[in-house]
């Protein structure tokens, strides 16, 4: 059986510049799944070159893919099943799962929509005759009526209670490492180590994913695949790296283990972290910084504790200053996310503005508050978007009417980014961007 792993991915605003590229790491863990299962895997990704292979008929195609590849996502489905009218197309990933209903398609023979990857492994051994009943949990299947038509047999929702067992395939990642970046970092590789987030922050989408359970990271193991992957930075993608003193200590006390067992690891990690947590864990951030913990992104939202208990945060915006200190003191990047809202006026904007500029802020993005499709403030502002084009929700667009015209809003908001110009780390990126040739090699979908 032939396999097609593919994610779909749609032009945005980011897309223009790509200055965070990275490999995809699902396909790695779904590659993984392929390879323990014997079925002869192809991984397609444009945005690296990776095209599909000539003359190669597949059984089956997997997609993945965020809210703004939906629409994609569904062209895509539709297009693979005239090619290959035989092919069976399978859907899945983080949009997927919490928005089934807009893929059960004709184009399409199974949703799944849960994060444990042995629903894909049962499906596929379903269609390799492996098994003869596939268990419903966690997938929703295309069947066929007599009369022509089709009915969904609808998988109830399957949380994962503990860490999976599959571990990304990481050829992807050593074939791709040298065109990946984050800004001026080059050469990174992603690793995911906790599933959710115990937080519960308003605006969230991923405290949702895995049915809203938690599970912790194991630092041992995080470190096993860190110190396995040469790249010369790793990024965590996890919602939060360090979530309470304890974890902290337990991350501190593994990576003692290994510098003892292997010697000092020498890794340089970029991850999430909390405000609060840097504040209050302040005592140990020269411990992390020398445990590998070279940048963190905290997600400040806001400047003001109004706005910030409306998103349910549970951090203190008077703490903020502090934590860039602290971060500065510590010589550990900082890259800060705010948000502003459709209902921002002129001082709101000039109030962030001047936040950024007192607080040195060197590099931070930006996005508009978006409601995801999925959540509940989707559900609860739907009838006040402007807008349903999947494209436009990726934190750049204004999906809901601003209270400023919203010439004015954009100008604001692209004004508020003229900072980053000055910012050591984005000059060295457009330097790096243009001085050589960034253009991707073109070849065929990478077998492992
Ligand atoms: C790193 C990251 C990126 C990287 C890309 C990473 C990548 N893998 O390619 C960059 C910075 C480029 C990026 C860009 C964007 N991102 Co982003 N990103 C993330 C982040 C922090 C981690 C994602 C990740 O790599 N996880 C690691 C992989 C292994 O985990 P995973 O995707 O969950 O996959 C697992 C399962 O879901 C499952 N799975 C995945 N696919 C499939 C398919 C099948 C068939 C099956 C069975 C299972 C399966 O298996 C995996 C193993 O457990 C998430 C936040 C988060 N908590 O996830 C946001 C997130 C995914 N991003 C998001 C968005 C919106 C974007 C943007 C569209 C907008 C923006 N401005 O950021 C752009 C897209 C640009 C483009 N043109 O594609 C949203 C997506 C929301 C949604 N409903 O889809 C998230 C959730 C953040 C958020 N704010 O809510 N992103
Ligand atoms: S802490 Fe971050 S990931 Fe967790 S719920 Fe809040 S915004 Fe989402």
């Amino acid at each position: 059986m032939k396999i097609f792993l593919k994610k779909v991915r749609s032009k945005t605003l980011f897309s223009l510049l790509n200055p965070v590229k990275v490999e995809p790491l699902e396909l790695c863990y779904l590659q993984a799944l392929a390879d323990n299962l014997g079925l002869e895997n192809f991984v397609i990704d444009d945005l690296f070159g990776l095209l599909e292979p000539q003359g190669i008929t597949p059984q089956v195609i997997v997609l993945t893919g965020y809210n703004t590849a939906e629409e994609e996502m569904l062209k895509e489905a539709k297009v693979y099943k005239t090619v290959y009218p035989e092919a069976k197309v399978i859907v899945g990933g983080l949009h997927v799962e919490l928005n089934r209903e807009v893929f059960r398609k004709h184009d399409i023979d199974f949703v799944i929509h849960s994060q444990d990857l042995t629903v894909l492994q049962n499906v596929l051994k379903f269609l390799r005759g492996d098994i003869v009943d596939l268990p419903s949990a966690g997938v929703d299947m295309r069947l066929f009526l007599e009369d022509g038509s089709d009915e969904w047999r609808e998988g109830v929702r399957h949380a994962l209670q503990t860490h999976q067992r599959i571990r990304p395939a990481r050829g992807l990642t050593k074939l791709l490492s040298d065109r990946t970046r984050y800004l001026d970092k080059k050469n990174v590789a992603l690793v995911k180590s906790r599933i959710g987030c115990p937080y519960q922050c308003d605006f969230c989408y991923c405290k949702l994913v895995n049915c809203g359970d938690h599970i912790k990271s194991d630092f041992q193991e995080l470190l096993r695949e860190v110190t396995g992957i040469r790249a010369k930075y790793h990024w965590l993608v996890d919602d939060i790296f360090l979530a309470s003193r304890q974890e902290a200590l337990d991350y501190l006390r593994a990576y003692e283990e290994v510098k003892q067992a292997e010697g000092e690891p020498r890794i340089s990690l970029i991850a999430y972290l909390r405000a609060d947590f840097i504040v209050k864990e302040r005592d140990l951030l020269s411990q992390l910084k020398e445990s590998g913990l070279d940048e963190v992104i905290v997600g400040f939202e806001a400047t003001s504790n109004n706005e910030l208990e409306g998103y349910h945060k549970q951090t203190n915006a008077f703490d903020y200053p502090k934590v860039i200190e602290l971060l500065r003191d510590h010589d550990i990047d900082l890259m800060a996310l705010f948000m502003v809202r459709p209902d921002y006026g002129l001082a709101d904007f000039r109030k962030l503005n001047r936040f950024i500029r007192n607080n040195r802020i060197d590099i931070y993005t930006i996005s508009i508050l978006t409601p995801i499709k999925g959540t509940k403030s989707y559900e609860d502002n739907r009838s006040q978007l402007v807008t349903e084009d999947p494209r436009k929700f990726d934190f750049l667009h204004l999906v809901l009417e601003p209270r400023l015209p919203r010439i004015v809003f954009y100008s604001l908001f692209y004004n508020l980014h003229l900072r980053l110009l000055k910012s050591r780390r984005i000059r060295t990126y457009f330097w790096q961007l243009f001085s050589k040739s960034a253009k991707p090699k073109q070849g065929e979908g990478y077998v492992s």
